[in-house]
C-alpha cells in the first residue's frame, strides 16, 4: 500500500501585472500556498490553495490555509492509504470544518499523486477528457475605463479573450453603469460583457443596477448582493432578463442544493477551491446541471497548479454553457510552472501528461517563496 508520508506547504507571493481593482480590495500580489505531498513510494503530488485579497474576499487567507493544513490536516492524513482519496476527503471534512480552500489544496495533491502513479491525467478520475480547451474570460479591473478599453482591444486583436468580466461595486451604481456602458460601446458585438459585483450592492442598489446593466446589453451579473441572501438573489433572478450568477454563495454541494432547489440563480460559478476540492466541485456542477442551471468554470485567481487542477475537472464536462475564467496565471508577472499553461484562440488549453500535467520551476519557487525574505505583503 502506498501511504501519505509528508504534507509540506510553502507560501509564495507572485506580483500581478497591474493593480487588480475589486469592490473590496486592490490586488498587487497574489499569494498562494503550494502543497507538496510526498508518498511512501517516492512519488510527489502538487496542490495549490489560493484566496483573493487576503481576507477581504472570504474567510480564508494564505496564512490561514497554511496553518489549517500544517496543524490540522497533515496530522490526520499522514500514514493513510494514498489511493483512497474519497476516504481521505471524508477524514479532512470531519476533522476540519469550513476551510474549503485548504481542503481543496490537499485533495488536489492527492489526485496529482494518484494520476502520476497510474500514469493517467486527473481528468480520468472524473469521467475522462471530453474537451482539450475551454473558452476563457479576462477580467477588466484596472480601475480606469480607458485602460480597460485599451486592454479589451488588445485581447481581442491578439485572439486571447473575447469574454470580459468587469469588476464593479466600488463606485456608486450610476458611475459603475457609465463605466460598463463605455466598455460595451467600445467593443460592440466583438465580445460578451459580464460584470462581477462581489456582493457589494444592497437589494435596492441591485434593482437599479440590474435594470441599467440589462438596458446596455450586459450578458450576466455575478453575485450582486451578499452571499447569505439567497432569497433576495432569487428575487433578482426572477425579476430581470439578465442572467444572474451565484459565486460566493456556493461554498460546496449543500449551498448548491439550496440554490438549485429554489432556482435562486441562472448560472453557477463553480470553483474547485470554494467547493472544497475537485470531487465536491464535480458535485456542485452535477447539482446545477440537474436543476437546469448553467455552468461557468470559476477561479480564485490561482497560479498554474490550481488552474491546471480546475482544467482537469472542467475538461471532463461536455457542457459548460458560460465558459471559464481560468486566466489566473496571466494576471501574474511570472508563474511557478516549468511549462506555462497555454492560452490561444480565446481558449485555455488542458496541459498534457499524467496527474495535473504540470511540473514546477524550482528556481522560481525558490525566488518567490515568502520565507526567503524580504517579505511581500499579501494585500496592498
Ligand atoms: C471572483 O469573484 O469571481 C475571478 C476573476 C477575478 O478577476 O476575480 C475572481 C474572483
Ligand atoms: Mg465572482
Amino acid at each position: 500500500m502506498t501511504t501519505i508520508d509528508r504534507i509540506e506547504t510553502t507560501l509564495i507571493d507572485l506580483p500581478t501585472i497591474r493593480g487588480h481593482v475589486l469592490s473590496m480590495t486592490t490586488m498587487r500580489v497574489q499569494s498562494i500556498v503550494l502543497v507538496r505531498i510526498r508518498f511512501s513510494d517516492g512519488s510527489v503530488g502538487l496542490g495549490e490553495g489560493t484566496s483573493i485579497g487576503g481576507m477581504s474576499y472570504g474567510s480564508e487567507s494564505p496564512e490561514s490555509i497554511k496553518t489549517a493544513i500544517d496543524t490540522y490536516i497533515a496530522p490526520v492524513l499522514e500514514g493513510l492509504d494514498a489511493d483512497a482519496i474519497a476516504a481521505a476527503t471524508d477524514v479532512m471534512e470531519r476533522s476540519v470544518r469550513g476551510n474549503p480552500i485548504a481542503r481543496c489544496a490537499v485533495e488536489t495533491a492527492l489526485w496529482d499523486g494518484l494520476g502520476k502513479r497510474l500514469d493517467v491525467p486527473v481528468a480520468q478520475f472524473f469521467g475522462g477528457v471530453s474537451r482539450q480547451a475551454l473558452p476563457v474570460a479576462w477580467t477588466l479591473a484596472s480601475g480606469q475605463s480607458d485602460t480597460d478599453i485599451a486592454e479589451a482591444h488588445q485581447m481581442l486583436d491578439t485572439r486571447r479573450h473575447e469574454i470580459f468580466k468587469l469588476k464593479i461595486g466600488k463606485r456608486p451604481v450610476r458611475d459603475d453603469i457609465a463605466h460598463v456602458e463605455a466598455i460595451c460601446k467600445a467593443v460592440g458585438d466583438r465580445a460578451s460583457i459580464r460584470v462581477d459585483v462581489n456582493q457589494a450592492w444592497s437589494l435596492s442598489e441591485a434593482r437599479w443596477g440590474l435594470k441599467g446593466l440589462q438596458d446596455i446589453g450586459v450578458d450576466l451579473v455575478e453575485q450582486p448582493i451578499n452571499a447569505r441572501h439567497m432569497d433576495q438573489l432569487k428575487s433578482l433572478t426572477d425579476g430581470y432578463e439578465i442572467a444572474v450568477m451565484a459565486d460566493e454563495a456556493l461554498q460546496g454541494p449543500a449551498d448548491a442544493m439550496a440554490c438549485a432547489a429554489n432556482r435562486s440563480a441562472d448560472v453557477f460559478a463553480v470553483k474547485i477551491a470554494q467547493s472544497g476540492g475537485l470531487k465536491r466541485g464535480a458535485e456542485v456542477s452535477a447539482i446545477g446541471q440537474a436543476a437546469g442551471i448553467g455552468l461557468y468554470a470559476g477561479t480564485m485567481l490561482e497560479a498554474g497548479v490550481g488552474t491546471a487542477a480546475a482544467l482537469q475537472l472542467f475538461c471532463t464536462m461536455p457542457r459548460i454553457e458560460w465558459g471559464s475564467e481560468l486566466f489566473g496565471p496571466l494576471l501574474m508577472q511570472q508563474d511557478i510552472l516549468a511549462e506555462p499553461i497555454r492560452y490561444e484562440d480565446f481558449s485555455v488549453h488542458l496541459p498534457d501528461g499524467p496527474g495535473l500535467g504540470v511540473a514546477l520551476d524550482e528556481d522560481r519557487v525558490a525566488h518567490f517563496r515568502r520565507d526567503r525574505g524580504p517579505q511581500m505583503q499579501a494585500v496592498s
